[in-house]
């Protein structure tokens, strides 16, 4: 396998952040601080500077609340729109970093920043159209009307998968929502924190705004735990496993503060025999192992209706055998590699325990890259006889579990009898199974005829269950960073009390 040497990568990393214009300077691996490594050659490349203020940055945000809640929104989306005018320009460095970091191959890279620019644009739109309803009154002379105003600090954690696009979701409609943002990324992926965090920077002083409106913290677990705990954080929007989400969400409410969590995904599509197959592959191939699995959108089941069973099986496995596994950068390589050593003995884990369960396993074997410490592996079809509890839990790996169905209804079943409810898709040409799928499905995402990644920003993301229930991004997702008021306005010269209640 052909990859870039460290050396090379260092390189790429301090082009790219020289023309973002990024604080540095980085300091050597092995330095105290954060290790920024890559899953591409398993090195350190760098060691970045940890947050040792911690009280001040989040005193920074809150105190820059009152002003920034009071900037009109429209005046407050000029920043936004900033932004998505600097991530346009540097959407190459930007996406270098991120396949740095990740292992992503460049071109969901450079989607994956796409994501940011789309919702900011969308969010510069969403800054004219904050509106609450009027309701009509009981009384006469009286209106009822609903007002939305700005929470306070929102709390920003994200996981290294996505580790812009999430922030760029959460900060964009947060802060055209009137919130200042304190983000907490995964400690995997810093270089892409300090990349976003200057590029907002610049954005607030290129329109006048005060930069107060967004601060990073870098650092491990423990920082996220202090946001937890930390009244000052009105929202704690965080992304990442079942667990962490198990953890935050008790805590937070404990405080009474609001959570927008999402969590695991444990995705299927059922394949009816009705289905465009040609277009069905294509689909589920790009489902089952881009970002090599781990995105929380992945399809990680695959449900065939048995009569054209082994049929999807051959052409789901000889798709695979001609995936190039290698260096993300080059483009002609399909799948990069796992983030890390733990993802692949999950990986290792899984399959044998796939293989107990009666499984047969096609794939999952790890490629020599000649680097000890990155992990290139070959997706896995597992053609499983029934939904063992291995079927039903998230492994954070281009794992494709098949089963077969008879009945459309036991195929939504076993769609939904998993812990978590983030995405699902049916591929069918007939309406019927189509509509009963949408009405039958139990995730926030439900697909026809697409995959179950690659969801669009206008939408609202985010699913039921153990993915948590939270919503962002597109949609009406905004009204998660904003409280609502209910407003009741007497013009009258009465005073009419409601449900026709007379006193004295
Ligand atoms: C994630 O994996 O955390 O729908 C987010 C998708 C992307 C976002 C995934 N737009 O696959």
């Amino acid at each position: 396998m052909n990859l870039p040497t460290a050396d090379e990568l260092r390189a790429r990393v301090h082009r790219a952040l020289d023309a973002i214009g990024a604080p540095g300077p980085l300091g050597e691996p092995g330095a105290p601080g954060l290790p920024a490594s890559t899953p591409i050659t398993g090195d350190v490349l760098f060691t970045v500077a940890q947050t040792d203020n911690y009280e001040a940055v989040v005193a920074t945000a809150a105190r820059a609340f009152p002003a920034w809640r009071a900037t009109p929104a429209p005046a407050r989306g000029a920043v936004v729109r900033r932004l998505g005018e600097l991530l346009t320009a540097h959407r190459h460095d930007l996406a270098t970093l991120v396949t740095v970091e990740t292992g992503k191959i460049a071109a969901e890279a450079l989607g994956e920043v796409q994501e940011m620019i789309d919702v900011c644009q969308f969010a510069v739109g969403l800054s004219r159209q904050l509106y609450g309803r009027t309701i009509a009154s009981e009384r006469p002379g009286h209106r009822l009307m609903e007002t939305w105003h700005p929470l306070g600090v929102v709390g920003v954690i994200t996981a290294f998968n996505f580790p812009v696009a999430v922030w760029a979701w959460n900060t964009a409609v947060a802060l055209v929502c009137g919130d200042t943002v304190v983000w907490k990324p995964s400690e995997l992926t810093p270089l892409t924190a300090l990349a976003c965090q200057a590029l907002l920077q610049r954005a607030a002083g290129d329109v006048g705004a005060p930069p107060e409106v967004s601060g990073l913290l870098l650092g491990g677990p423990e920082v996220g735990e202090q946001l937890v705990d930390d009244e000052r954080i009105a929202l704690l929007s965080a992304t990442g496993s079942v667990r962490m989400g198990q953890r935050v969400g008790p805590r937070v409410a404990q405080r009474f503060g609001r959570v927008l969590l999402e969590l695991g995904g444990n995705n299927a599509a059922i394949v009816t025999p009705s289905a465009d197959l040609d277009l069905a592959l294509r689909a589920i191939v790009f489902a089952a192992v881009g970002t090599a699995g781990q995105r929380c959108t992945s399809l990680r089941r695959l449900i065939v209706h048995h009569s054209i069973a082994d049929e999807v099986s051959a052409r789901v496995v000889s798709a695979y055998r001609q995936l190039a596994i290698g260096d993300p950068f080059d483009s002609a390589t399909l799948v990069g590699p796992l983030i890390h050593e733990t993802a692949y003995r999950d990986m290792v884990g899984a399959l044998d325990q796939a293989r107990a369960d009666g499984g047969q396993v096609i794939g999952g074997e790890r490629h020599d890259a000649g680097q000890p410490g990155a992990y290139y592996v070959a997706p896995a079809v597992v053609r499983m006889p029934s939904s063992t509890a291995i079927v039903a839990t998230e492994t954070f790996a281009p794992i494709l579990y098949m089963l077969a169905y008879d009945d459309l209804d036991d195929a939504i079943a076993v769609n939904n009898a998993v812990p978590q409810g983030l995405s699902s898709s049916i591929f069918t040409t007939d309406m019927r199974e189509a509509e009963r799928f949408i009405d039958g499905s139990d995730c926030g995402i439900t697909n026809v005829n697409i995959g179950t990644s690659g969801a669009e920003i206008g939408g609202a993301f985010g699913g039921e269950k153990h993915t948590g229930g939270g919503r962002e991004s597109g949609s009406d997702a905004w009204k998660a960073y904003m409280r609502r008021a209910t407003n009741t306005i007497n013009y009258s010269d009465q005073l009419p009390l409601a449900q026709g209640v007379h006193f004295g």
